[in-house]
């Protein structure tokens, strides 16, 4: 086994976005994580879909975090922080009277570059909320999977009633086609490849099965990118390895000569994120080629070790750039930033195999 790696080139800008370089979607809340973006090209520039987490402004004494109400408002729910009833000791998910709430609301934004390093909002394009029963506690990490001109944005619908992918599609990314909940709860991290295989869609996903099973990468295939099938057991944790508690897809896999190139984000038990890759056979993307043994990315930066949860790199969107080499995956760090590396789709493959 190779000793503990990190392939990645960190851009000297990171982070290249933090909560204040928004506005937060209203007066009352402050942004208190943006991380997590899918990315795509649309018209000559490179995109971002943000995951913007609100709450109100923390007072001594109350955890207070929003919630919506599935027609339309938002309510804020008070905590007192001392209750015992209370349980926060995850920044990112609390349970009060036996009850779980995340700690933030999630919505999606959408910001565009001409360098891939400098981002800006433009004007005109709506960000996009939770809606419904089925997104009260908001929508986050959102993929970007572009089939010909249509563009297809998986993303984690969470509500009470559990935390599954939905779907919209869209092709001016100002006006979508809403397709509801794909796979329901609890499910999430699912990226469309780019291209059909065998003419049929193909989706990466990760139930999570609290009995059996585990945090898993599955694979589902589709007549019509709607209706997803034959789902198969894919990538499982690893006992006593970087991804030894749960495993989840990135961005769309990425095509090369040797296979689907999918990289992934693997945790261990004490929550501790990192990058790993893996590749799929081209013909029968259920075959796996090869894992990656240490991870590509670790969280080693300031700005990935600590944090609102510290120790996280992950990532679900990336950039092939022209010369089929050079790969950008932004990703979120320490679930409060957005940053950028480099990697070389060579270098990551001669790591595989
Ligand atoms: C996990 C984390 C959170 C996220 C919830 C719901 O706890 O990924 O950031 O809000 O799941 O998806």
């Amino acid at each position: 086994m190779s000793t503990a790696t990190d392939l990645a080139k960190r851009f000297s800008q990171n982070p290249l976005l933090s909560p204040g370089d928004l506005h937060p979607s209203m007066e009352g809340l402050e942004i208190a994580c943006l991380l997590n973006p899918g990315v795509f090209q649309f018209e000559g520039k490179t995109w971002l879909i943000v995951r913007v987490a609100e709450r109100p402004k923390q007072q001594d004494g109350i955890i207070s975090f929003p919630v919506l109400d599935g027609k339309g408002g938002m309510q804020i729910m008070e905590i007192p922080s001392d209750s015992p009833e209370l349980d926060a000791s995850d920044a990112r998910v609390i349970n009060y009277k036996g009850q779980d709430f995340l700690t933030t609301l999630s919505h999606l934004r959408l910001l565009c570059s001409d360098d891939g390093i400098n981002f800006r909002e433009p004007e005109g394009y709506p960000k996009l909320m939770g809606e419904g029963k089925l997104q009260t506690f908001g929508i986050e990490d959102c993929r970007v999977s572009q089939v010909g001109d249509q563009y297809y944005l998986t993303y984690t619908s969470v509500s009470e009633n559990g935390v599954g992918v939905g779907m919209k599609t869209t092709r001016d990314w100002k006006t979508f086609t809403d397709h509801g909940m794909i796979i329901p709860p609890h499910n999430k991290d699912c990226a469309i490849f780019e291209e059909t295989v065998n003419g049929k869609y193909y989706a990466l996903h990760r139930p999570s099965s609290v009995d059996l099973g585990g945090n898993y990468i599955w694979l589902a295939s589709s007549p019509d990118s709607i209706h997803w099938g034959d789902h198969r057991c894919l990538l499982r944790t690893r006992p006593g390895h970087w991804d030894s508690k749960r495993v989840g897809a990135g961005a769309a896999p990425v095509k090369t000569e040797k296979g689907w190139l999918e990289i992934y984000h693997g945790a261990n038990e004490a929550h501790q994120y990192c990058l790993g890759a893996v590749l799929l056979d081209l013909n029968d993307p259920s075959i796996v080629i090869a894992r990656s043994e240490e991870p590509l990315m670790q969280p080693l930066a300031e700005y990935e070790r600590t944090g609102f949860f510290g120790h996280v790199v992950f990532t679900n969107g990336h950039i092939v750039h022209p010369d089929g080499d050079r790969l950008t995956i932004y990703y979120g760090a320490a679930d409060e930033h957005v940053c950028a590396a480099d990697f070389s789709i060579k270098e990551i493959l001669s790591h595989l195999i």
